[in-house]
């Protein structure tokens, strides 16, 4: 069981800044900018390349769960969603998750 399994099961205390049916949203642990919040399915995937066309509606949701967290911080206009796939690709924790970053100018390309 991951990390961010407890988290959904409430196993582990963290501030839940969104939820819904399908994802809930926390601050990372280790923020890359001011604003930096992990959006996380409840559904057990663990990494994006490992979702097929089941998946369509909650992937969708997740997106839409990002505009609304990024309204709710008044960054609506400015900000980066990131999902590392992959240990090569900087994958530390194998529930997929989105983040969530803001709060400062974001260059590209990314590292
Ligand atoms: P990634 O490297 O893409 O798998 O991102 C995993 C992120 O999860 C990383 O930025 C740090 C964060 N993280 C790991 N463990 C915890 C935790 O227990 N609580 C919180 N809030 N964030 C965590």
């Amino acid at each position: 069981m991951t990390i961010f399994k407890k988290i959904i099961d409430k196993e582990i205390p963290t501030d839940i800044l969104y939820e819904d049916d399908f994802c809930i949203a926390f601050n990372d642990i280790n923020p890359q900018a001011p604003i930096h919040i992990l959006i996380i399915p409840k559904k057990e995937i663990p990494q994006l390349s490992l979702s097929d066309d089941n998946d369509s509606e909650l992937l969708g949701k997740l997106l839409i769960a990002a505009n609304k967290i990024a309204e709710d911080h008044d960054t609506k206009d400015a900000f980066r969603i990131v999902i590392n796939n992959g240990a090569k690709a900087g994958q530390s924790v194998f529930h997929l998750h989105l983040h969530l970053l803001a709060g400062r100018p974001l260059s590209w390309p990314p590292g």
